[in-house]
């Protein structure tokens, strides 16, 4: 029986439950989840490694969560859209991921065309069926979406629940080809610690606040000194306008303590050290709409110019100025 081994792009509309996925797949807290849509802004890779067993085939799966498909209307929307189509870019298999509560809608027609031009094996990935007190409903929905595409499979599955993954495995592996591990079996991802902090971070803005709060905030960690016991790490959130500024911070910095707290802990978890957060809040207008801004936001951008900066020793370009800035230890 042949090793197999590919790249799987997770594709779909935002808050379909992409990342629930690719979480629940690898079996790591590899990428932030909210209710709330477009919560994933890059392309994540997790690699799954298969061992052979009773009449199974050995594997290596490289999956790729992306960003939620929308029609962009912002430099920051422009370059999600880029990380979706680098993330489908050479896929051997692509999954459709749809919630499966609701009714296929125009804005369904963006991520069926990004499908329709890849040359991957595409399966139809029909998520939250725990929602679903009549199963026959799904049904319906299938014929609509298989009349719209030949999709090699189509599987009902629980990212939540954890419900029909085995089958989505089985099928995946199924549909690799021969090849060998691209990855060591102890690299489950290529995002450094520093951009999951980050990321971290802004999971809890995502989930304490509402409105326009959670799509006009982004996150930097300005320095990142990991030690055997202690990691210090400072990082600044960037909102647009003084008056998000004023509810990040709360009353008294209430809120900036909240996520503080929350993301330092799950922090700690990650890194398996005792961490010292520091949160800044500053206003940055427009942000979103400034294309060089939201190229500097990319890891893999700033992984470079930190090679670069070291090597010529110019210091660190990502850390910005640290005036009109609101401190907060957490
Ligand atoms: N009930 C239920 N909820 C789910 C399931 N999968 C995901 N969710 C929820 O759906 C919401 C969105 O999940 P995400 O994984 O962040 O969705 P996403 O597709 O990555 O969203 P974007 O990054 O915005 O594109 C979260 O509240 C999840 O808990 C599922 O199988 N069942
Ligand atoms: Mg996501």
């Amino acid at each position: 029986m042949p090793f197999r081994s590919g790249f799987v792009c997770i594709l779909g509309r935002p808050n379909a439950g992409k990342s629930t996925l690719l979480n629940a797949l690898v079996g790591e807290k590899l990428a932030i989840i909210s209710p709330k849509p477009q919560t994933t802004r890059n392309r994540i890779q997790g690699v799954m490694n298969i061992l052979r067993g009773k009449g199974k085939d050995g594997g290596q799966i490289v999956l790729i969560d992306t960003p939620g498909v929308h029609k962009p209307d912002s430099s920051l929307g422009r370059k999600m859209m880029v990380e979706v189509r680098e993330g489908l870019e050479g896929c051997d298999v692509v999954l459709l991921m749809i919630d499966a509560t609701q009714k296929l809608d125009p804005r369904d027609r963006f991520a069926m065309d990004l499908v329709k031009h890849s040359k991957a094996k595409a399966f139809l990935i029909l998520n939250k069926i725990d929602l679903l007190r009549e199963k026959s409903k799904l049904l319906p929905l299938i014929e609509e979406y298989r009349n719209l595409y030949d999709f090699a499979e189509v599987i009902p599955i629980s990212a939540l629940k954890r419900k029909g993954l085995d089958d989505l495995l089985e099928s995946i592996l199924a549909a690799l080809p021969a090849g060998p591990a691209y990855f060591p079996e102890d690299e489950i991802t290529d995002q450094p610690a520093r951009f999951m902090a980050a990321e971290i971070v802004r999971e809890q803005v995502l989930l304490n606040t509402s409105e326009e709060i959670p799509y006009a905030t982004t996150v930097v960690v300005d320095t990142f000194e990991e030690g055997r016991r202690l990691t210090r790490i400072a990082a600044t959130i960037y909102c647009e306008r003084d008056g998000q500024k004023g509810i990040l911070v709360g009353k008294g910095g209430r809120m900036l303590k909240k996520i503080g707290t929350a993301a330092r802990l799950q922090i700690e978890r990650m890194l398996q050290t005792k961490v010292f957060l520091e949160l800044y809040v500053k206003t940055e207008p427009g942000w979103r709409d400034s294309r060089s801004f939201v190229e500097a936001l990319d890891w893999r951008r700033q992984l470079e110019h930190r090679m670069l900066a070291q090597a010529t020793g110019s210091g660190d370009p990502d850390n910005p100025d640290s005036a009109d800035k609101t401190i907060n230890g957490c």
